[in-house]
Parts: C-alpha cells; structure tokens; sequence
C-alpha cells in the first residue's frame, strides 16, 4: 500500500494547523488548559508488562445461554508508561463490577452453537447522571448520528450558516459485533444508536437513532428482549466457525472517535466441529474461572495507535489537517474530521509498547489491528533497527483468519511479513522453542506509514526459563479443519470506493461508494442513497469491489453478516487474475481492496434484513464510504 500523496498533503498541512492553532483551541480550552502533543520518542518503551485481557464475567448462565451487561463508561487508564499522566477514555466492562472496565475491554469468551447475550449500556455519563461530552473533537458537519436534529434530522446531514466548532452534546452509542452471524436487529447499525439515560439531555434531541425502535420490536419479538432506556439487547446465535470476532462501536459518522476513545473488545468463539480439541494448539487463553497464577500460552494482542498530549489526554487533530479552509458552508470541506489520521505511538491491549516474558514454547496470538487507519506488517524480528524489509528472527505460523481457520498452516519466513490491515485478525503461532532465557525479540510493523523508533516497533518478547513442557502440535505438523467457501454463484455485483474531490481545493471532501456498470463505468453514491445491493436470501453472489482511488491507498472491504471468499483480484483495464494473498485463504469478513485493482469476494447470504458493507479505515466510513445492502 503506498500513501505517498496523502502523506505529502499531510506534511504539507502540518505548518497551516499549527499557523491556525490560535484560532482552534476553544475545543480545548473548554476542557482546561491548553494541552500540547506529547512528542512519541519521549515514551521509554518495553518497561510495562503486557496486560492480559480477561474474560468478561457473565451476569447470569442459564443451560442454553450466557447472558452479560456490558457498560460504556468514562474513566481513566494508564496506558503511558508509569510516571506519564493516565488519559482519559470511554470503554467497556461489565455493568455488575467497575473493576472489569477497560480498554481494550475484557474478550467475551462465546461458545459455538450457544447462545450468548449481550445487554450494551450506554453509560457515557459522569457520577452525577449527566451526560459526558466526547473526548475528542466531534465533526457536526458529515452524514452522522446528529442527536441535536431531532427525530426529524437525526441521521442526517445537517445545514449550517457559519462553520460550526465540534459537537460537545451526548454521545451516540451502538455495538457492532464484527464478523458475527446475526438477524439485523442484533447487528449494530449505524443508525440503531442510543443515547445514554442522562438527566440533561437538552430537549429536542434525538435519544435514539432512525431504527432502534424498529429493531427493538424486532428483538422483542424474536428473542423476548428487554430493551431499557440508554440500552439495547443483542442476541449472538454463533452458529458460525470457532474464530475472533470484535465488537466496537458503529454510530453513525462517528465510528473513528468511538474506537479512538476506547470502545473495543474481542469476542471468542470456540467448539464445534470447525474447531480444534483443547491441547492441540498453545493454550490456555484467559478464561472465566481462572485461578490467580495461570499460565497463558493464548494470548489476544489487540494493536492500535493513539496519539498523546504531554497531560496525558489522546491527541486528535482538531481542524481538518488537509485544508486550512474556508470550510463548510462557504465550500464543502468538513472543518474537523480528516481523510486519514495516523497517531504516533502504538498500544497493545492498551498499554503503549509492552513487554511479554514469554518461555521457550510455542505462543497462540490472536491479532487484532484496533487502528482506525493505520495499516501493520507485522515481523518478530531480532533487531528493530535493521532496515526494512528485515529478515524474521522466528516465522509467523498463521493458522486462522478473521472467520476461522485457514485450510492449512502458512509460514511466514525469510523476510515475510503478516500485513494487517484495520479489522483484520489473524490466528497465529510463534515458536520461542530453543531460545535462551534473556533473548530479546520484537514484535516490528513494516507497513506503510510506520516511523523507525516510534510505530515501527509493537513490543518486545523476552524469553524467561520455561516453566512446564509444551505438548502443544508443532504447526508444520498440524492438521485444521476443512474450510468449505460459499458454493455456486448467481449474481456478479460490482461496487466501487471512491473519493471525492472537494470542488473548491485538492482534498477530499466525502469518501464515497458506488456501483459500476457492465462498462466499467462508475456511480457515486453515498450513505443517504437508496438500497442498490439487494441480494436473494439464500443466494451467493460474488462482488467486485473496485478501488478508483488515485491516492494509491488500499480501502479495507467489509462485509456486515457473511463471511466471505476472496477469490482473486486483477488490476482494472488488466485481465491477468492475481491469486488471494497466501494467508487470506480462509474465511474473511474483510479484506485489502489495493487501489486501482478490483479486488472479487463470494458470499452466501442467509437472513433477511438491512447490513451494511463499507472500507474499515473508520476515518473513510464516517464520512460516507458505507453503504446498506437488504438481503430480500
Ligand atoms: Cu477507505
């Protein structure tokens, strides 16, 4: 993937923020003293070990379902080394026990083929009951939740006569559980939002978004929900692979500072026969009835990329970085939100560059890239200075892919890496057999946009005595279960990503989808358009997503309810078909769309309903690179 036009409009809107910074703090002076961006190579790195994400406690288990209330709150995390300031953030944890609140939350451990339930609150508020405004700068200006439109102008996007400073109103929340299997009402759309049950909401607001009252007639009536104010109940059937999935929020418009803010998690699903029996593989992962002094040899590192001010809080630009205006009305450029924004350190399971003692064993990791933007190439490597692309010190074994495992094992060595783009989660091993206790090894990225010293480095891996013998199969060695891809095809659907241009300067201004014709001509559309994709119920079709982006900046194809098959892709105006990657052979619910190329998936659509499809860089789907399809 190559950024070099975004990167280069970047640098060259860096001097014009800080030249507009005096008239851009009012955000932040709202909150206080005026923050200054804590420089990245000042953070000591490898001093905090690796936090090992729990399992969320259940509320209550009945002998067909486990049933969890599961909170977004605002609190405080230490996620800058100790002596840093800890940063405010909205994450999860369970409604029951404010000790379980964390970011990322702790991973619902789900079982295949019974039921688990989730009760998400919306709980932004503070010890008062009030409403907590956004910790980052929210854009009024995109097609977004929009609560201060009223049931009328919620979902929208609004009109304005002078360029309004950013939303400081309730937040929206609605839960998305990404790669999951589910009925619409359970799926977390964009517009099925909620606002917490605060006793200040200013009055003609929008309490909820366009479909949450459809939706919880819906669960009503299919699983006798109970949906209270400032929540919603979803029901997760996991009739699917034993695989990671992860649920973060999905509101509308504001997705990227959701995310950004704290509200992630993982979600586990194990059994069946698409799995494999307990032993096989390095275990185990962090479970619900763990005795104090587990061992784990599974391990969920979820990676992401925030920025800092030196008192601790995120860092997020608070005016559009590319254009220094004028903004919306007078043109149509939004004034805050901003086409890609890299931050400058890295987090695993939200901490900045931990280290993990690991013994001469073999590992489990279940990745997850959590970055809103940012894409990973990821290495364990001996050295994180040598040049890129650096030799491996020991291979990556992938095992799975965002929807199971892969039919076969596939070793990455030499000087491989595991590209990982936002959404993405790849099963792998790694093999410390052999290592002497003190090595140092590192977890490295080598994708695009990653700053030697700062986001080229992850964590660092220090081999400690090993403490009892690993049983686990070598993966050379192991045996998967088979993998089955959507069979037959009746329809060929050709979608597209496109950015459009601002019509008054050289940035983007909204990142749009659209359909293609027979011709290879396309048609912008954005998120308020009507329903273009329909597919049958039952129906597999497969889709082209084509990438008309000049940039040369890959989009992450995401697929709501399925999970699909890459079939190949080939550059537009090229016949010759390209192979799906070598790790991407098993069951995906998101995938590289490289720009210029189109990029062709098969999926099989079995419920009814509206999902949505859309580029997982989350700054691009905010603002209108999302699109709903009906499966009729
Ligand atoms: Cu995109």
């Amino acid at each position: 993937m190559n950024v070099t036009r975004r990167q280069a409009l970047r640098a060259g809107a860096i001097a014009t923020v800080a030249g507009a910074a005096l008239e851009l703090p009012l955000w932040l002076e709202s909150r206080g003293a005026r923050a200054a961006e804590l420089d990245p190579t000042t953070i000591p790195q490898f001093t905090s070990q690796l936090h090992i994400l729990p399992a969320m406690p259940t509320s209550a288990v009945s002998s067909t379902i486990d049933s969890y209330t599961v909170s977004a709150r605002p609190f405080k995390q230490q996620i800058l080394p100790t002596g840093f300031p800890s940063t405010p953030v909205f994450g999860f944890g369970a409604t029951q026990d404010s000790s379980t609140l964390h970011v990322p939350a702790c991973t619902i451990e789900a079982t295949v083929n019974r039921q688990t339930q989730v009760t998400w609150a919306n709980q932004l508020m503070n010890s008062a009951g009030q409403y907590m405004p956004h910790i980052l700068p929210v854009d009024p200006t995109l097609h977004w939740a929009n609560p201060p439109g009223g049931t009328g102008g919620r979902d929208s996007v609004p009109v304005f006569t002078s360029t309004p400073g950013p939303y400081t109103g309730p937040v929206p929340l609605v839960v998305h559980m990404h790669g999951a299997h589910v009925y619409e009402e359970s799926d977390g759309y964009p517009e099925a939002w909620f606002l917490p049950n605060a006793s200040n909401i200013p009055s003609g607001y929008a309490t909820v978004g366009s479909t949450y009252a459809r939706y919880n007639t819906e669960a009503v009536n299919r699983f006798g929900a109970t949906w209270n104010t400032g929540t919603a109940q979803y029901e997760y059937g996991n009739d699917q692979r034993a695989t990671a999935l992860w649920f973060h929020d999905h509101s509308l418009g504001m997705t990227r500072l959701n995310v950004r803010a704290g509200l992630l998690g993982m979600y586990v699903l194990r059994g069946g026969s698409s799995d494999l029996k307990a032993g096989i593989l390095p275990g185990p992962a962090p479970a619900r009835d763990n005795a104090a002094g587990t061992q784990y040899y599974e391990i969920p590192l979820i990676i992401q990329d925030p920025s800092f001010n030196t008192d601790g809080t995120q860092y997020l630009p608070s005016a559009n970085t590319f254009s220094s205006g004028p903004y919306i009305p007078q043109t149509d450029i939004p004034p805050i939100w901003n086409d890609v924004y890299f931050g400058s350190t890295i987090t695993v399971n939200g901490h900045t560059w931990p280290n993990l003692n690991v013994e001469p064993r073999r590992y489990r990791f279940r990745v997850l890239n959590g970055c809103a933007v940012r894409p990973l190439t990821l290495k364990v490597v001996s050295s994180l200075t040598a040049a890129a692309p650096a030799s491996v010190a020991v291979p990556i074994w992938v095992i799975g892919s965002d929807g199971g495992f892969l039919p076969h094992p596939v070793e990455l060595s030499g000087k491989t890496g595991l590209p990982v783009l936002p959404a993405e989660r790849y099963d792998i091993i790694v093999d410390f057999t052999g290592l002497k206790p003190g090595t140092h090894l590192y977890l490295s990225n080598e994708g695009a946009a990653a700053t030697v010293g700062t986001t080229a480095s992850v964590m660092r891996f220090t081999v400690v005595p090993l403490k009892s013998a690993d049983t686990s199969v070598a993966p050379q060695h192991l045996t998967l279960p088979s993998y089955t891809p959507p069979a037959g095809t009746s329809t060929t659907r050709r979608v597209s990503f496109t950015e459009v241009a601002s019509s008054f300067a050289s940035v983007v201004s909204v990142d749009a989808c659209g359909t293609v014709d027979a011709s290879g001509t396309n048609t912008v559309r954005t998120w308020g358009d009507p329903v273009t994709e329909t597919p049958a119920y039952g129906s597999t079709e497969t889709w082209e997503v084509w990438n008309f982006t000049g940039s040369g900046i890959s989009h992450v194809f995401h697929m709501h309810l399925v999970q699909f098959q890459v079939v190949n892709r080939q550059t537009i105006g090229s016949s010759t078909l390209q192979s799906p990657y070598s790790y991407e052979i098993g069951p995906k619910d998101s995938c590289d769309a490289p720009a210029g190329m189109i990029t062709r998936v098969k999926a099989h659509f079995d419920r009814h309903g509206t999902y949505v499809w859309h580029c997982h860089l989350l700054d691009h789907e905010d603002n209108s690179m999302m699109r709903p399809f009906q499966v009729v």
